[in-house]
């Protein structure tokens, strides 16, 4: 009795086995064949503002010093998420992102999704200086 079980469960890892391997080369077949077909680049340029284009995630920290942001312009689709860190060199800064509702303050990561095209400023939104008014950038969306 156990030795027929032994026997059969052989039988069944040997059978996965098999398809396994079977399987592994008909993906590498389907691949293979597929790839000079959906290997035709799809221009992004040709597609402005396609609302179909994949949203994707982009990461921009800042560093803020006295008194300068060192990245003054962030471009992005809609519908894309921007994750804005700030960190904070010299001086006491934070980012605000005005017509969005959104305020990074130094150490913080904040998500923003914008769903609209267009150009929203950001600027340092503590009074730290002379240079504070120079403390500007923009998000450009499209
Ligand atoms: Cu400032």
């Amino acid at each position: 009795m156990k030795a027929s079980v032994k026997t059969l469960l052989g039988l069944v890892a040997l059978c996965a086995t098999i398809a396994l391997s079977a399987c592994g080369s008909n993906n590498d077949k389907a691949a293979n064949s597929n790839s000079p077909s959906s290997s035709a680049p799809t221009s992004s340029e040709s597609a402005p503002a396609s609302p179909a284009a994949e949203p994707k995630t982009i990461e921009v920290t800042i560093t803020a010093s006295n008194w300068k942001l060192d990245i003054d312009k962030i471009e992005a689709n809609v519908g894309d998420t921007i994750k804005v860190t700030l960190e904070n060199k010299s001086g006491m800064h934070a980012i605000k992102f005005g017509d969005l509702g959104v305020e990074v303050k130094n150490g913080e990561t904040k998500e923003i999704v914008v769903d609209k095209a267009g150009t929203f400023e950001y600027h340092c939104s503590i009074t730290c200086g002379q240079g504070h008014d120079n403390m500007t950038g923009n998000l450009i969306v499209s």
